[in-house]
């Protein structure tokens, strides 16, 4: 059992390292809700990639028939729930799916996606060189690139450790903020994280999925989930740093 000092904080002490003896078991999670017509090309980039011991689609109360389309590729499972949960709720049922040690997530309406790019994503948490690694678009559509420019490290495409997915507290909450969660906890407890690039991937944007006037409302409260996800991160740190300082200080 892991032991802490006060010179030490429990939050800086935790390490994430896998077996290198042994290929761990990869998971490639599929979040989707209402995605039946742009699942496929990625569903056939997902099932050629040769680190992927597994293909799982959460269909999150879809009403377009994504499950059916998605069940219809050999090897992939489909987790079918009858509401939506929202996109940290689905990525969350994917995980408690599966026994997989290393998770990778991606988005189900993505263009110009190969089983190259997901192998790409996984190579470096197989070799230890990190424990999350996030995938960035660049050379796809203008608009993908541009918002991959100033946010890069909110990309929905990233593979991590199992241990730094389930150590996010209450992990359902963050809906659309789920990135910001999963990064302020890589943060928190200082895993390694890397970047690599997906050239030629472009995503679909919401305003093109539902139209201008819905796609900006479902892009508002995307925002809103986005913040409140920033918030509850800094609440932890605060909480953290107070816990920090009441370890040090002289008189306890
Ligand atoms: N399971 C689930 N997935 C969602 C939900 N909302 C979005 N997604 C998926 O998350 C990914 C990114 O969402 P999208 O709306 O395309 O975001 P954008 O690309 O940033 O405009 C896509 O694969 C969506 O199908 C949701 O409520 N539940
Ligand atoms: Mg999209």
């Amino acid at each position: 059992m892991a032991t802490y000092s006060s010179s030490k904080p429990r939050w800086k002490t935790e390490t994430f390292v896998l077996d290198p003896a042994r290929k761990p078991k990869v998971a490639i999670i599929i979040p989707a809700y209402n995605e039946a017509t742009r699942i496929g090309r990625v569903l056939r980039a997902a099932s050629a990639s040769k680190y992927a011991d597994e293909v799982i689609v959460v269909a999150d109360g879809c009403t377009d028939g994504t499950a059916a389309v998605a069940a219809k590729n050999p090897g992939v499972r489909v987790v079918d729930l009858p509401f939506n949960v929202g996109k940290a709720g689905a990525m969350s049922a994917g995980v408690k799916a599966t026994d997989a040690a290393v998770l990778m997530f991606v988005d189900a309406d993505l263009d110009g996606l190969s089983s190259e790019h997901l192998d790409s994503i996984i190579r470096p948490l197989l070799t230890n060189q990190c424990e999350m690694c996030i995938g960035v678009f660049r050379g796809g559509k203008f608009w993908s690139d541009a918002a991959q420019r100033v946010t890069p490290f909110y990309s929905g495409q990233r593979a991590l450790v199992r241990k730094l997915f389930t150590g996010v507290p209450n992990i359902e909450e963050a809906r659309m903020g789920v990135e910001i969660a999963l990064n302020e906890h890589a943060k928190r407890v200082r895993a390694r994280v890397l970047r690599v690039v997906l050239v030629g991937v472009s995503n679909c944007h919401k305003e093109q999925k539902m139209g201008l006037t819905k796609g900006i409302q479902a892009r508002s409260k995307m925002f809103q989930e986005m913040i409140e996800a920033k918030k509850r991160a800094l609440k932890r740190r605060r909480r953290d740093r107070w816990r920090d300082r009441s370890n040090t200080w002289p008189w306890t």
